[in-house]
């Protein structure tokens, strides 16, 4: 059916007198039927991605790119006097994901089915997601946020089952959510359901009764996770993932005909991070009660099952208290207390064992050791793990270690969110680039055109006039599109330091004050939120808002330098601030960024990075060379003996450089507390000044000169020009259908 059929048929009107709403259900009735309009692979091993985080985004404009019909659709609403964009406004947004580890499991699975791979996603059908910021007297409140409407993208199906917990069983039902690939076969995100759940059950805020598991299973993603209920709740979360998702793909591989002895033949299970860990014992539990023993159970699941590692922070890595587990899923406990036996039988270090000392139960020591493959998500990362975090492991299984460098979907982060780059690039070297990412490599051949440098610049003055336009209407909150737009968005952590950018903006806000003025204004734009319970995060986001106060009423430094906090940065957000972005941040502690993928996605939207040698960046800095990409401050070895060494104090740092101390000491001033709150200020500057545990201080003096030189660079319009094409032009290997493909290759084998 087409569009104008749809709303005849659905509302009795033509498109030109329906309203947005009504052409934003009849687009997705539409889209919907079209996908189920697309094949699936049926090939014989398929892969299950069981992942506790989906960060969708909004699917609408996705939908409609990968079905090749955007264009057309958009001329059609014209015609008829209507916006796609305003249209686009109408969707929520499901908040399935905290950040980086949600998003890159949505992208990889538009390339899965972009290359037309055999796979989908397993996951929870969170009704209020992570939540909704809103700020408050500068202070970050959470709301929920309810994304499921009587129509949305999901599609109930008739699936459904019993799921056994510690004393009652709760009934399953799975929903369906269609992932489209561009220009090929589709693939499906499963997302359990739990039957009772009750969205009454939310009271003040996020607040709701963390005992009642029937009724709160599938209401949030990571409740507070600050005491015991909070945390038991996770447990039961993930078990009701697992057991689902073993469930459902034994029920498949067997309606295809194949054979649970030989399982690891039909399916690959990629267990991301250690939320879904628990589907090991789980798996093997189902296929015991099947009738298969024990040794041959494990030996299957061994050989089916492969993990990827999303951090080296030891606090993220989950280590579950075994009374956690007696109580949740006490039929999970003899298998793990076996599959501990085996390890400790066999291996007698206690530092690999899966359950240590003090009875807690390691997930990653659990996949490790029954997985076939351990990845990490970017070179060095993945060096990191094999040589220190984990090295005992590497030491028993090299062969299963291996790195999967992440990646993005070119067509949200290109195609979708900037049409006009992707309309200048067509125009450079021909579409291929929207299928072979590689082929932004011939825009090399453009570095010193100025009329195409040119081009580039006016791309990116609309963009930020897009993004200027768009803030206003939606958070009033006002722009000058002739500053430096330098971004930060990522979640809010200790380790990203973006306490470091804010001590920046105050050390800038003195240097004007005593008359050094930038050469073009300076707007520096953070966008996070922070972990319910974590209150440090919390203090930074007020910080940041305080200043952003402070600095907005001070005449004298207004005019060069503005702080905005935009509130509750999300993937719609991202759509917008990423194609503004002239200078992005990625100033992560270097050795505990896993990645990164927000500095893939600046990349290729042409900005230019001031960042450490951690995560992806070292890759980054390989591809674009020194001239395009800012790098500054101490390499993850020297962090690593730091923290090995216990040498770092942050006081000394705090009394030797004037700069630190005059930065420091204005989190306390008169100034901030005049609109800030004395408690949680004074929090900060103590943290920052006895503790400091992700090491700000003594990058600082670098990351000042840094940001002067890149800030200089950016008044030559031209070689700034040329290294925002450079960054694109390298751009390619980070498409998340390279990361896909070295996937398939290593590890799914599909
Ligand atoms: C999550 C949380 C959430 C609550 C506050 C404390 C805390 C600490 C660490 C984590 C990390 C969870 C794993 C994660 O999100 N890793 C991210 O995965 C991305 C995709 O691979 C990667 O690009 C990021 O570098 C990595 O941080």
């Amino acid at each position: 059916m087409n569009l104008q059929e749809v709303t005849q048929k659905k509302y009795g009107r033509p498109i030109a007198q329906c309203t947005n709403e009504e052409l934003y259900y009849s687009l997705l009735t539409m889209t919907k039927g079209m996908a189920k309009e697309r094949e699936s692979n049926a090939g014989k091993r398929k892969l299950y991605y069981i992942s506790a985080e989906f960060l969708i985004g909004k699917l609408l404009s996705n939908n409609l790119i990968n079905l090749g019909i955007y264009e057309d659709v958009k001329k059609l609403l014209a015609e008829n006097g209507k916006s796609l964009a305003e249209i686009e406004e109408v969707e929520p947004e499901p908040s399935l994901g905290n950040g980086g580890l949600g998003r890159l499991a949505a992208c990889f699975l538009d390339s899965i089915a972009s290359l037309g791979l055999n796979g989908d996603g397993v996951g929870l059908n969170y009704h209020y997601g992570l939540f909704r910021q809103v700020f408050e007297h500068n202070l970050q409140r959470e709301t929920p946020n309810p994304w499921i409407g009587a129509e949305s993208w999901l599609t109930r199906t008739d699936v459904t089952y019993p799921i056994q917990f510690g004393g009652f069983t709760l009934q399953s039902r799975l929903y369906d959510i269609d992932v489209i690939g561009y220009d090929n076969r589709t693939t499906k995100l499963h997302l359990f359901d739990v039957e009772s759940v009750d969205e009454s059950l939310v009271g003040n805020g996020i607040d709701f009764n963390k005992e009642d598991i029937a009724r709160n299973l599938t209401l949030f993603l990571y409740p507070d996770d600050s005491d015991d209920a909070g945390r038991i709740l996770r447990v039961y979360q993930q078990y009701f993932m697992v057991s689902n998702a073993a469930r459902l793909i034994i029920d498949e591989t067997l309606a295809r005909g194949g054979d649970l002895a030989h399982l690891y033949e039909y399916v690959a299970i990629q267990i991301n991070d250690t939320h879904p860990s628990m589907v090991i014992p789980e798996l093997i539990r189902l296929l015991m009660e099947r009738g298969i023993l024990m040794d041959e159970a494990i030996d299957i699941v061994s050989r089916t099952c492969a993990y990827t590692n999303h951090t080296i922070l030891a606090e993220a890595l989950e280590k579950w208290p075994m009374h956690f587990l007696e109580k949740a899923v006490p039929q999970l406990l003899p298998i793990i207390f076996e599959l501990n036996s085996r390890v400790v039988r066999r291996y007698h270090d206690p530092s690999v064992a899966i359950i240590d000392a003090e009875r807690r139960v390691h997930m990653a020591h659990m996949d490790i050791h029954y997985g076939y493959s351990v990845n990490g998500v970017a070179y060095l990362h993945t060096e990191i793990l094999k040589n220190s975090e984990l090295n005992n492991f590497y030491k028993l299984y090299p062969e299963k270690f291996n790195n999967k460098t992440n990646g993005i979907t070119f067509r949200r982060w290109l195609l979708h969110c900037n049409h006009e780059l992707a309309e200048l690039i067509e125009s450079l070297i021909g579409p291929g680039f929207k299928k072979n990412a590689e082929e932004l490599e011939k825009l090399g051949a453009y570095v010193n055109d100025e009329e195409v440098l040119r081009k580039l610049l006016a791309v990116k003055d609309a963009r930020k006039r897009a993004l200027k336009s768009y803030l206003k209407e939606t958070q009033n909150i006002d722009l000058d599109e002739n500053s430096i737009f330098d971004i930060q968005v990522k979640r809010l952590h200790e380790y990203k330091r973006q306490q470091m950018n804010a001590l920046y903006v105050i050390h800038k806000y003195f240097e004007i004050k005593a008359g050094k003025k930038p050469g073009h204004p300076i707007t520096v734009i953070f966008g996070a939120k922070a972990a319910p319970a974590y209150t440090i995060a919390k203090d930074i986001i007020h910080l940041i808002l305080c200043l952003q106060e402070v600095i907005a009423r001070d005449p004298e430094v207004a005019p060069y330098l503005k702080v905005v906090m935009v509130e509750n940065y999300n993937v719609t957000l991202a759509e917008k601030l990423i194609p503004a972005a002239d200078i992005h941040e990625q100033i992560s502690l270097a050795s505990k960024e896993a990645s990164g993928t927000s500095n893939m996605k600046f990349m290729l939207n042409g900005a230019v990075a001031i960042g450490t040698m951690d995560g992806a960046n070292v890759e980054m800095h390989q591809f674009v060379g020194d001239d395009n990409i800012y790098i500054f401050g101490e390499s993850s070895e020297a962090v690593i003996k730091h923290y090995e060494d216990k040498d770092y104090v942050s006081r000394t740092y705090y009394e030797k450089d004037e700069n630190i101390r005059r930065a420091i000491d204005f989190i306390v001033s008169d100034e901030l507390k005049a609109v800030g709150c004395a408690e949680n200020l004074e929090r900060l500057y103590n943290e920052l000044l006895n503790k400091d545990w992700f090491m700000t201080l003594p990058d600082f003096a670098e990351y000042v000169e840094t940001k002067e030189r890149i800030y200089a660079d950016y008044e030559d319009r031209m070689a700034w020009a040329g290294k925002m094409l450079v960054n694109i032009s390298k751009a390619g290997f980070f498409s998340s259908d390279r990361t896909i493909a070295q996937y398939n290759q290593d590890i799914w084998h599909l």
